[in-house]
């Protein structure tokens, strides 16, 4: 079977000039070295262009065409920052009071759907389409109004909220229509399916469940739960290298505290990196014993600064981290050390290799990419992951401090707990983690994505 033709919002690559750099992520790195080798189609927004344009690259096989689509400002403004990031982001995350239930941004998001609907059916000699998240939900039926003989393949990469938040929606039905339009529609948990299911059942009457596959208007969708992977090895050898020892050695040195807890995500409510903060405070609060021994290394990535609901959190986060650094700094000992920053993969690596504790507390989350990120990066079995049981990687990573982010007391234990483990258990656990994430790698993840339609009469 030729490799699907992938369509995703953002591009592999940045394209500056004459200039192109791989992108990273976890998609890029599944995807673009299967292209590469066997040629086919990738087709994503095209930033900064005026006009449509197709860039190609050599492979072994067929060419490799990355397809740019131009989208004009105003439009992909509505999509975009509207549609996708101030109503379906929010919803999907259950946070309902921010949704913005705007007309122009529906009307955006369908014209943006429907341009890509139309420029992806005239594309030649493709079988399947694998269409990657939420940005997306209208463009399967749309497609399989022009093309009912080519497979759809679907990946939604946040959660599926309760059908009750689910049905606030104004456009409920449209969107589960788009999306009943592929013959795969995969999430990250089986949670997120039963949820899709729900929603469906209450909103669409016409709509018959079999166990987990639906069919609605005689097309039938399988629906699957297929946790996602990272590129272990990748990560694994990153790790490995003595030269990402010596600068996690360099790191550690620097910051001066003899532990550290890390935290990694894209400046986003969702993340709980307030709770985080405010949990940490209360854990310097409550076990006095730790302070001036151990400090909290807060990333965050620069993210939709365009929405003005991260500006005003981004202001907070800094408020609250000034608060903090006023309430227990000393001389020799800072509490908390924050970057406002995107670091390359490397670097990022040299900071998971260097923590002695990672602390993802997400309010609600498809996955976690930094979860599986960590554990990988843990060569020596010395860290501690302790995770959210909202995060989807909480599924899989049992051996965890699963915590509850809204239970300040509960999180502040577990950090003293982690701190405190024996060297020979927080081994067992790491051991555990590494070896599910090694087996179910993102290649294994793309594989059982592909095998679902293989196996289908
Ligand atoms: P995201 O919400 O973007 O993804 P996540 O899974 O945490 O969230 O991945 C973030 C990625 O960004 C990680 O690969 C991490 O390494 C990288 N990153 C974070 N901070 C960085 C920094 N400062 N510099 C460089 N890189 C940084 C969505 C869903 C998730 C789901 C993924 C994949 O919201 O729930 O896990 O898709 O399906």
């Amino acid at each position: 079977m030729p490799v699907p033709t992938i369509v995703s919002n953002s591009e592999p690559y940045s394209m500056r000039g004459a200039q192109v750099t791989r992108n990273v992520g976890g998609l890029v790195a599944a995807f673009e070295p299967l292209l590469r080798k066997n040629g086919g189609n990738w087709v994503a927004f095209g930033s900064g262009l005026k006009k449509n344009k197709i860039v190609t690259f050599p492979s072994e096989k067929e060419k490799f065409c990355l397809h740019r689509l131009a989208l004009k400002r105003n439009e992909y403004g509505m999509y975009y920052y509207g549609f996708s990031n101030r109503v379906l982001w929010p919803l999907c995350h259950q946070f309902s009071e921010k949704c913005s239930f705007i007309i122009e941004y529906w009307q955006g998001y369908k014209n943006v759907n429907r341009k890509f609907a139309n420029y992806i059916a005239r594309i030649k000699g493709q079988e399947t389409v694998w269409i990657q998240d939420f940005h997306f939900s209208l463009v399967p039926a749309m497609i399989r109004k022009m093309k009912p003989a080519l497979k759809l393949m679907f990946f939604w990469h946040i959660p599926w909220p309760s059908p009750s938040v689910f049905a606030i929606l104004p456009w409920r039905r449209q969107i589960l229509e788009g999306l009943l339009g592929s013959d795969l529609l995969a999430f990250h948990t089986q949670e997120f399916v039963d949820n899709f299911i729900l929603s469906v059942v209450r909103i669409l009457p016409g709509a018959v469940v079999n166990g987990n596959s639906i069919t609605y208007k005689s097309h039938k969708t399988e629906l699957k739960a297929i946790p996602i992977g990272i590129d272990y090895r990748n990560y694994r050898s990153m790790a490995e290298l003595k030269q990402t020892a010596n600068m996690a050695e360099k790191q550690r040195l620097s910051l001066g505290s003899n532990k550290i807890i890390l935290a990694v995500d894209r400046l986003d409510y969702t993340k709980g990196i307030l709770r985080r903060l405010w949990a940490f405070e209360y854990f310097l609060d409550t076990y006095p014993e730790w302070r001036g021994k151990v400090s909290l290394l807060q990333i965050a990535t620069p993210s939709r600064e365009g929405v003005s609901e991260y500006r005003r959190l981004k202001m907070e986060i800094d408020r609250t981290i000034g608060r903090f650094e006023g309430k227990f700094g000393t001389p020799s000992w800072k509490p908390i050390f924050y970057f406002y920053r995107k670091f390359s993969a490397k670097q990022l690596t040299a900071f998971y290799r260097m923590a002695d504790v990672a602390l993802l507390t997400p309010l609600f989350d498809g996955w976690n990419m930094v979860a599986s990120e960590y554990v990988a990066s843990q060569v020596d079995g010395n860290g501690t992951l302790i995770l959210s049981e909202f995060a989807g990687a909480s599924s899989f990573f049992k051996e965890a401090f699963i915590c509850n982010p809204y239970d300040t007391a509960q999180v502040a234990s577990y950090i003293a707990a982690a701190l405190k483990l024996p060297a020979a258990k927080k081994r067992l656990r790491m051991e555990a983690m590494r070896k599910k994430i090694e087996e179910h790698d993102v290649f294994e993840w793309m594989k059982k994505n592909l095998s679902v339609l293989k196996e289908r009469p």
